[in-house]
């Protein structure tokens, strides 16, 4: 019998995200992550899907959360922080648990520090959203459920 694919997306934010609002304004802009939160679930609301999420500074727990999502998720918008430039484990989670994700920059890192040029999620992500601010998320809510 084939199951159903749920009507959740999990919204992941890595390293140092905890801090928007006070990070870096000039970068990030002024809105938090409660706010990013908000507008995420909102634009998925719309779409008539419900949003989990999880921020952490740890690479591990991200996975894990990654790792949760696999059967009760459609997929996965995440803006990985830092982990972008550096984490292939992040990669294989992503891969691994097999859910179409969206990564998510508020800045645009291509702008900035080349570090920041190469995403090891880059050729594997189904969307990609750079450089649009906060409202990137709606964005890769849009363009991820359009393909679910
Ligand atoms: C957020 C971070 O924390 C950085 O490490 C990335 C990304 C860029 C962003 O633009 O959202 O390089």
């Amino acid at each position: 019998m084939s199951r159903s694919v749920p009507r959740r997306l999990l919204l992941v934010n890595g390293p140092n995200l905890n801090l928007l609002g006070t990070r870096e304004p000039g970068i990030y802009g002024s809105a938090t992550l409660a706010d990013v939160e908000r507008l995420t679930t909102d634009a998925a609301t719309a779409l008539g899907y419900e949003v989990r999420a999880a921020q952490s500074n740890h690479e591990g727990a991200l996975i894990d959360a990654i790792h949760a999502a696999r059967t009760d998720c459609a997929g996965v918008v995440i803006n990985p922080g830092g982990l972008t430039h550096t984490s292939v484990s992040l990669r294989d989670a992503l891969t691994g648990v097999g859910l179409p994700f969206a990564e998510v920059h508020i800045s645009d890192v291509h702008a900035r520090e080349a570090f920041r040029h190469f995403s090891y999620l880059e050729d594997v992500a189904a969307v990609r959203v750079i450089g649009q601010g906060v409202d990137g998320y709606a964005r890769a809510v849009h363009e991820l459920v359009a393909l679910l």
